[in-house]
């Protein structure tokens, strides 16, 4: 059986006001393509299908057309909400969906019966089990660990059932492997604060082959799960690298899972660039030599001195220059810009409590007092204890 394993599409994103909606739907055009040339049996996307609860209604309807494509093709289509997807929005008319062979689970069911679904090749039955992300308490529990535990427990898949069954799992989680991070971005690696979030890979024992959403960069986690990543790069501290899916092949049962990445190629990506504002508006720019110069750029202004309307200028080369920081020479990285997302260095061994006033700063644009600092610290310290214990 022939899978096209797809996650994070964040349909409906924006980058400093400029909407991707142009590149997503030539993305998914390449997605159907392969999945045409490759002749697979299914498509799964494991989370994140939009960029936020709400979304634009051009995401929904380009979402639309990807769905009434890929049922045209007869190939059924297996979906999960991820953290950034709404669970009732997208789980909407799931028993007409499922008709036209469309299945969507936004949320954990409140009897915790994960949705199955069965398919047939020339082996026999393939079980397809849906985790769509949640959260603990849902579970009765504080961690996703102990959460995600408990819900594979109670449907039977932990321990890993003995009855020589293949089975998937789409699933939207952090995942760890015997403590070891999966590759993050460096604005992932911000968002990773006391590890309470994270789920043991080990959990996973019951699947021939797991889908996973939630990490950006494409890769494997221990023997079985891939993060097929987002297939286009929607950060600018995303990892170099191509973006794309996974084709995955189940062989007979007993046998691992052949996954093989591919690339999509986008219509624009993400850069950043670096130099003086003379170097950058000269022919040798690397605005205009190491991609397209209509690529979205994040430009580093190396000049010691303030240039007049950097952005103004730039745009009128790189139509879709999208920021402008400037980063003086001689300077540490960061410094220019403190709480400046994406800033190189930032984030990097940092405790919660200065992550909270960061945010604190953010939020209320002021100074937090030491007390109410030290009293957030407290909260975190205990609360991460919490999570240990559990
Ligand atoms: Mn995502």
């Amino acid at each position: 059986m022939k899978l096209l394993s797809l996650a994070d599409l964040h349909l409906g994103k924006t980058i400093g006001g400029f909407s991707l909606l142009e590149e997503q739907a030539d993305m998914l055009k390449q997605c159907e393509e392969t999945a045409s040339a490759e002749h697979v049996d299914a498509v799964l996307l494991a989370g994140d299908i939009y960029d936020r609860a709400v979304p634009p209604a051009e995401a929904t309807a380009l979402f639309g057309g990807f769905l009434g494509r890929i049922a045209s093709m007869g190939l059924p289509l297996l979906a999960i909400a991820g953290n950034h997807d709404s669970p009732v929005r997208l789980q909407f008319a799931d028993g007409v969906f499922a008709r036209q062979n469309i299945y969507m689970a936004g949320s954990l069911p409140q009897d915790c019966r994960l949705l199955r679904l069965t398919l047939t090749d020339a082996f026999g039955p393939v079980e397809f089990v849906f985790l769509p992300y949640f959260h603990p308490f849902e579970a009765g529990e504080t961690s996703t660990q102990a959460a995600v535990a408990k819900v594979l427990a109670e449907n039977g898949l932990l321990p890993a059932p003995e009855d020589g069954l293949r089975r998937v799992l789409l699933t939207h989680f952090f995942v760890t492997d015997g403590g070891k991070q999966p590759v993050l971005s460096q604005n992932e690696e911000t968002c990773v604060v006391g590890n309470i979030d994270n789920v043991d890979v080990s959990l996973f024992g019951a699947f021939t082959y797991t889908a996973l959403g939630h990490i950006h960069t494409p890769q494997r986690i221990g023997s079985s799960c891939w993060y097929a990543g987002s297939p286009l790069r929607y950060d600018f501290t995303d990892r170099a690298g191509e973006r794309g899916m996974m084709l995955v092949e189940l062989g007979a049962p007993g046998s691992g899972p052949d996954v093989t990445f591919r690339a999509v190629h986008p219509l624009r990506t993400l850069r950043r660039v670096r130099g003086t504002f003379e170097e950058l508006i000269s022919p040798g720019s690397p605005a205009l030599t190491e991609g397209s110069p209509d690529d979205y750029l994040q430009v580093m202004l190396t000049d010691r001195v303030p240039v007049l309307d950097p952005m103004d200028q730039l745009r009128r080369l790189c139509p879709h220059t999208v920021q402008v920081i400037p980063e003086p020479e001689g300077a540490e990285p960061g410094e220019t810009g403190p709480g400046e997302p994406g800033t190189p260095a930032a984030g990097r061994e940092r405790t919660p409590r200065q992550f909270f006033e960061d945010f604190y700063r953010t939020v209320e644009g002021g100074e937090i007092t030491e007390d109410s600092s030290a009293l957030a610290g407290e909260c975190m310290d205990a609360a991460l204890k919490d999570g240990e214990n559990n």
